[in-house]
């Protein structure tokens, strides 16, 4: 087929006289060689098309109109169903950009490798071109992409979480930047094949092209590998623009913390995976008069206003949050956003009477469809759902979405937590001293490994500011940055850094901390820092409150337990130091100075 016969790219049939987005849809259709080209529009009209014809592929269940209203559970090839760092790639031209952290090919080389791939790689589906926008669309600067893909359930996905529709293309104007997003399966179909439900190829590719600000994805058709306008874009591409822009983008939570007297403290956060950031992001306080509401789960770009105060936006319109483990005691918003419907869930299980499952939700029973389409009883060997399993949920749905989370200005942070998981070391709370020693807690976030992710499990890995999987450049470069953008600020407005435990444990391997709505005593000392109304202790590795500090009212605590979890324990930290040493000797020549010499000082500290 010629690009000519191709239907959908009929001259002048496309809803947009974008010159360079028209050029490139037209190229990557002479590529791909889709039997159509399809422009999303992001209407109901197109939502009950794409799912009637996922229902017919078999990739999707329709679930009980009642329990689930217009809600879909998909499930994907048993191969592919998380991120796959070893296949991600950074592109910049050199090497050294990219960094130690990063999987590196010269942007020619895969460039070519690549668009071999591609070459005929639609065959037999059609291209959805997806024009969607990460951030609110009246922003000053909107950030704009277009995705091209050949996956309906990513054209459904990405309406769930980002802004699509007509208004983007509007706003793309003829001449706009945007951020070209293309994504193939890499299942192309011979005439008289028929399709399996979850199309993809054992051979991944997640490419980036920081200095194009271009994204190629090929392979895969789950989460962040597909889903280009999230970790993708709004990370990866958008942690580049921010080094060259003066901003930042961040693996970030942002939530609204209202104090009794109606005073609100706008807080940014950042864990690895498995620590509780979905959980954080919709808490509900337990102490009396306090609430929270919440603006993102997952990303929060971050830039200074006129006022000199940082402010954030999350980029989104959806949450993918993990599924097991949620329910309505770890996290009963998130089970209320649930309950309003428009959901496509991915690989739970799902129910005889059509509803969904996973461990941890309240529940049993004796019989569900597993996350691979299977029979599965209590007695069954695996999970009935996979412990990677999501949930695709509008944001707006949110029964504590706070009013000004679609606000372009964004709001203006009070604090910056940084958290992992750690049995040991590492104290419920400690403040950093001054903006460059909270650079350095960000650069030396640990965490255990779970088993939900590769690597030996309780090892802990480095994973700065939450980012290792996430960053568009070089870690050193990418640490600079962090330290020059608090340089260039006026320093009694800055966000107060803290550093988030919840995971400590006793001798007897019991959680020392009850977590979750409780974590709601250790904002309110932050809150209280923040204010200068209450203490702390100077420690070597900064202010730890102390157990009279916190407000501990009606909560069923040992208090020599909360002592525990607030210790510092000298000999612990220095044995913390050679890990950290092989960290930084990883990130290499880029460290910044003032990193080095923050480990110094803490050193000497331990002394
Ligand atoms: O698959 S995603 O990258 O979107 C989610 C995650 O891994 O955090
Ligand atoms: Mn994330």
């Amino acid at each position: 087929m010629t690009s000519a016969t191709i239907p959908g790219l009929e001259p002048g049939s496309a809803p947009t006289r974008h010159q360079e987005l028209l050029e490139w849809v037209a190229e990557v259709a002479r590529l791909t060689q889709p039997d159509q080209v399809v422009w999303s529009d992001g209407s109901d009209e197109e939502w009950t098309r794409l799912t009637d014809e996922l229902l017919a592929a078999g990739t999707i269940t329709k679930l009980d109109e009642e329990k689930q209203p217009n809600s879909f559970a998909a499930n994907s090839d048993p191969a592919d169903v998380a991120r796959v760092e070893s296949r991600t790639f950074i592109c910049s031209k050199r090497e050294i950009d990219a960094g130690p952290t990063n999987n590196w090919v010269d942007p020619t080389e895969m460039r070519a490798t690549m668009t071999e791939l591609y070459t005929g790689s639609m065959r037999g589906r059609t291209m959805y071109v997806i024009p969607f926008c990460m951030g609110p669309l009246g922003a000053d600067d909107p950030k704009l992409g277009v995705e091209i893909t050949d996956s309906a359930y990513v054209v459904l996905s990405m309406r769930i979480m980002t802004r699509v529709g007509p208004a983007v293309l509007e706003t793309l104007g003829t001449d706009k930047f945007f951020v070209k997003a293309l994504h193939s399966l890499g299942a192309p179909l011979q005439p008289g094949d028929t399709d399996v439900p979850w199309p993809c190829n054992t051979e991944k590719y997640i490419t980036h092209f920081p200095e194009d600000r271009e994204i190629w994805s090929y392979g895969s058709g789950y989460g962040g590998n597909a889903l280009l306008g999230k970790k993708c874009y709004s990370l990866r591409i958008a942690s580049a623009m921010a080094h060259d822009e003066g901003w930042l983008a961040e693996h970030m939570l942002i939530l609204k913390l209202i104090s009794p007297e109606e005073k609100a403290y706008y807080i940014a956060a950042a864990f690895p995976s498995a620590c509780g950031k979905t959980n954080l992001a919709m808490i509900q306080p337990t102490i009396p008069g306090w609430r929270a509401e919440t603006l993102g789960d997952d990303i929060a770009w971050m830039r200074f206003g006129d006022d000199g105060r940082l402010y954030a936006v999350n980029p989104e319109f959806g949450f993918f949050g993990v599924a097991p483990g949620t329910n309505w005691s770890s996290n009963p918003n998130a089970m209320e956003t649930l309950k309003q419907g428009n959901t496509m869930y991915t690989n739970v299980a799902v129910t005889d009477d059509k509803d969904v499952w996973w461990e941890g939700l309240e529940g049993s029973h004796d019989h569900l469809i597993d996350w691979q389409g299977k029979d599965w009883t209590p007695e069954s060997d695996g999970p009935a759902a996979h412990p990677n399993s999501r949930y695709c949920v509008p944001m707006s749905q949110c029964p504590i979405m706070a009013p000004e989370w679609d606000d372009p200005q964004g709001v203006p942070i009070s604090a910056i937590l940084f958290g992992g998981r750690r049995k040991t070391t590492v104290p419920l709370v400690t403040e950093a001293r001054d903006w460059q020693h909270g650079v350095f807690m960000g650069a030396t976030v640990g965490s255990e490994q779970t088993a939900a992710a590769e690597g030996t499990v309780g090892a802990i890995r480095r994973d700065p500011m939450a980012m290792l999987p996430f960053l568009g450049y070089n870690v050193g470069d990418y640490l600079q940055h962090w330290i020059e953008l608090g340089k260039s600020a006026d320093e009694s407005k800055l966000p107060k850094v803290f550093y988030v435990n919840w995971f400590r444990r006793g001798a007897d391997k019991r959680f020392l901390w009850p977590g979750f709505g409780e974590n709601s005593r250790v904002l309110k000392w932050i809150v209280e820092r923040i204010e200068g109304t209450v203490g702390g202790v100077e420690t070597p590795v900064g202010i730890v409150a102390t157990p009279e500090a916190l407000d501990l009212d009606g909560l069923d605590v040992n208090l020599d337990d909360v002592a525990e979890a607030l210790a510092v324990n000298v000999d612990e930290w220095r044995e913390e130091i050679p890990s950290i040493e092989e960290w930084f000797s990883f990130v290499g020549d880029k460290l910044p100075t003032g990193i080095a010499d923050e480990f110094e000082a803490l050193k000497q500290r331990l002394a």
